[in-house]
């Protein structure tokens, strides 16, 4: 999973990117030059620790998330009116879009349109992402037409309906993550890998000194945290990227002190499972392997076997199943298997969160 950073200048991007992947790269109150920032972070899996525990496996593997902090908006992009390519395609590549949005107060950071405005910030962005995805709508309708006019295609004039519904929400200000489109038409344009197709976190980087409720900054935005595919995430940039680069005991002390649950880090791999749909299965290989793997909720058995392996789907037999608390709690799968507890599940079941797999397949 990928997730892209972005934002208006100078808003906490580098800052949250650092919070988010333990990385130091460099935050400034300028611009330019500046390359994308990219980590990797493993996703941490409790379940993982309590399975390892009893299989002593030589390797335990995590999913990871990938995070990239995309260099290029800057206010000279915004006043030629649009993002440059190299920023574009970067960000086509991404599962999710993070919006950093300012909330802070700090008169030693410039503010590229003079004054805080989150709410302003939000629409610039929007608009701007929604202008780079019609660019690409219009050219291809303008091709599409004229391919039409020469020979008729029902798969082609059907991604030409698809793209007009497209052109019209855009032209309205709505973004294509919000249309309600059938599965033949997310097909049909999953290819062009729109801007404003990739579901959304709105992340409010609120100050480490505010004096409003953060309850009460998230509520101005709760409408548009309703929308279809759109999340709202709030943290303190500041706080968070101290705490990432504690020591994982130290950082339990400062965020008990700070009266914070759990880290950004943390919370907001959570929050990218949900948004995304995201569920992870467990896999046991034998003594020496532990793993975790990321599937879109709804996978079947087969094709979760198919992410591990493309012979384990094509021989697929069966997926003998158990969640993994039972057999953590049963203490082993000779256990479960005695206990009755070890399910024989067919190609079509539909994979749950934190299922423990073991695929038979024959090739
Ligand atoms: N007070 C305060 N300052 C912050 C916070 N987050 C970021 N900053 C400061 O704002 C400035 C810009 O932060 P960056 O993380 O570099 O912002 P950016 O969005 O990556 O900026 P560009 O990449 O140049 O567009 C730095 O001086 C940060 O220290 C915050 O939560 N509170
Ligand atoms: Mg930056």
């Amino acid at each position: 999973m990928k997730i892209g950073i972005v934002g208006l200048p100078f808003v906490g991007k580098t800052t949250i990117f650092n919070a988010l992947t333990g990385a130091e790269a460099e935050t400034s109150t300028y611009a330019g030059g500046q390359t994308s920032n990219i980590s990797s972070v493993q996703v941490p899996d409790p379940r993982l620790d309590a399975l390892a525990e009893i299989f002593q496996p030589e390797s335990v593997m995590p999913t990871a998330i990938n995070y990239i902090d995309v260099a290029g908006v800057s206010k000279g992009d915004l006043e030629r009116g649009g993002f440059e390519a190299g920023f574009i395609a970067e960000l086509r590549e991404v599962d999710a879009l993070a919006h950093v949005v300012r909330v802070f107060e700090d008169t030693s950071v410039p503010h590229i349109d003079g004054a805080v405005d989150p709410a302003r910030d939000i629409e610039t962005l929007d608009l701007e992402l929604a202008f780079a995805d019609l660019k690409i709508v219009e050219k291809r309708l303008e091709r599409l037409e004229r391919d039409l006019r020469v020979s008729k295609d029902a798969d082609l004039e059907y991604q030409f309906k698809t793209l007009k519904q497209c052109e019209q929400a855009l032209q309205a200000g709505i973004a294509i993550r919000e249309l309600d489109l059938s599965e033949a038409a997310e097909k049909a344009i999953r290819g062009y890998q729109f801007l404003t197709r990739k579901p959304l976190f709105i992340i409010l980087n609120v100050g480490e000194n505010q004096s409003e409720p953060v309850a009460e900054i998230e509520s101005q935005f709760e409408a548009y945290a309703q929308k279809e595919n759109t999340d709202l995430f709030t943290l303190s940039a500041q706080i968070e990227m101290e705490i990432a680069q504690l020591d994982p005991e130290e950082a339990k002390i400062f965020l008990t002190e700070m009266g914070l649950p759990e880290s950004a880090l943390n919370r907001f791999i959570q929050a990218s499972y949900h948004l995304l749909g995201l569920i992870t299965f467990l896999t046991v290989a034998g003594s020496n392997e532990i793993r975790a793997w990321t599937v879109q909720n709804g996978t079947t058995a087969v094709e979760a076997a198919g992410t591990i392996h493309t012979d384990m789907a094509r021989g697929f037999i069966r997926a003998e199943t158990i969640s993994w608390q039972e057999l953590v709690d049963l203490g082993g799968f000779t256990q479960a298997r005695d206990a009755g507890r070890l399910r024989l599940e067919g190609k079509d079941y539909i994979v749950q969160d934190g299922d423990v797999l073991t695929v038979r397949f024959n090739v």
